[in-house]
């Protein structure tokens, strides 16, 4: 185990790349601190004391999707199901113009795969926000929404990202992504694209000039194995493209799920994964810890763990939520800046491209 770690410690301080084994050997690592400690010196390289954070705004249009994925309470079959609600163009209008009023920078908006809702409509709530407040940054859709509109209007998903981008699209969240490996998502997500997929259509993405996210979704039925196949692919990936902001490893809530055995996950797990992920990932610049799912307190911690981004004001969300993620809903900006100086970092205020707005 010291051998470990210290192996590690000499690839970090000469830059040099950790292999798959040695991610294994992490996860396998009872010595969470100095795990921690090693993630903490690579992110420091890269970032110093900064720990960013933007004002943004989540959108959910419609929860109503044909996947069913097994891991997610949000989504409904149809509108007459409990809970089942597809917003209007106008009530998406008005979130989106609250959110400029409040001071936000970015929309982020995702939502399940609607039968029946044309392509036109997604193009025309681009084109709608950017004529209505046109200082906001859209992130929208994901790959998996791609490749169902290519599906839906029998075009490549070159075309889609093309029109999307004229309307008024300006860059993708990570989401969709879940865990690459076939057995996995067999049990968590057997409609979805499949993790090849995902890939191609983010490469797609990537080379029509738009930066994405991308997330892990993990404490569900994954190995460890299992989740550095699918670091390891998402560092190949951003070899090729460069593409990838930010890495957000997403911790599974459980509750009103049907994953088979699916249990949640406990606050060192969480580190272990965040700290992990910003040493084997050494061509992403941020790791982000998203405190919706991990909570108030593991977030903060995490940023003595290789976390160098906290996400945002988020405002309204409702994936995690409807799975019973007890984080409050929104966060002001004050929230944010105290939670980040109390751990001892620089808060700086972003735009989704990481242009710094303002130092705290
Ligand atoms: O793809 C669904 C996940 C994702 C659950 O890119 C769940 O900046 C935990 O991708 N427990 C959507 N996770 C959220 C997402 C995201 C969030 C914040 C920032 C960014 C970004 C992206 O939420 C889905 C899925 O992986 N999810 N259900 C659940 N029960
Ligand atoms: Fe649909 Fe996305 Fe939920 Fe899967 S995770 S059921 S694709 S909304």
């Amino acid at each position: 185990m010291i051998n470990l770690i210290q192996n590690i410690r000499a690839k970090i301080e000469t830059g040099a790349r950790i292999s798959d084994d040695e991610a294994l050997d992490l996860f396998a690592c009872d010595d969470l601190l100095a795990v921690g400690e090693l993630a903490a010196l690579a992110n420091h390289q890269l970032n110093g004391d900064k720990v960013y954070f933007n004002v943004n705004r989540h959108i959910n249009y419609t929860n109503i999707c044909v996947n069913r994925c097994t891991f997610c309470a949000f989504s409904r079959e149809n509108e007459e199901d409990e809970g089942g609600y597809t917003l209007a163009l106008n009530e998406i209008l008005e979130r989106a113009a609250e959110a400029q009023d409040a001071g936000a920078t970015e929309i982020h908006m995702v939502g399940g795969l609607h039968p029946d809702l044309p392509f036109d409509f997604y193009l025309e709530i681009m084109a709608a926000i950017k004529a209505d407040s046109p200082g906001l940054h859209i992130k929208a859709f994901t790959a998996v929404e791609i490749d169902y509109f290519a599906t839906l209007t029998e075009q490549s998903p070159q075309q889609v990202i093309e029109e999307l981008k004229a309307a008024g699209l300006d860059s993708m969240p990570g989401g969709g992504a879940e865990i690459f490996a076939p057995e996995v998502r067999q049990k968590i997500c057997p409609e979805k694209i499949s993790g090849e997929r995902w890939l191609e259509v983010t490469e797609q993405v990537h080379r029509a000039g738009l930066k994405t996210n991308a997330t892990m979704l993990f404490g569900h039925v994954e190995s460890y194995a299992d989740r550095v196949d699918h670091l390891s692919k998402l560092r190949q990936l951003q070899d090729r493209t460069g593409g990838f902001q930010a890495f957000i490893p997403l911790a599974f809530q459980p509750d009103n799920t049907r994953v088979p055995g699916g249990k949640g996950v406990g606050g060192v797990d969480a580190l272990k994964t965040l700290a992990i992920s910003r040493l084997y990932l050494d061509n992403f610049r941020h790791i982000k810890a998203y405190w919706v799912m991990l909570g108030m307190k593991v977030s903060q911690v995490a940023l003595a763990f290789g976390v160098n981004d906290i996400d945002g004001t988020v405002v309204e969300e409702q994936i995690g939520h409807d799975a019973g993620a007890d984080s409050p809903q929104q966060l002001s900006k004050e929230q944010l800046v105290g939670l980040i100086h109390k751990a001892d970092k620089q808060p700086v205020e972003r735009d989704t491209l990481y242009n710094e707005i303002k130092t705290y």
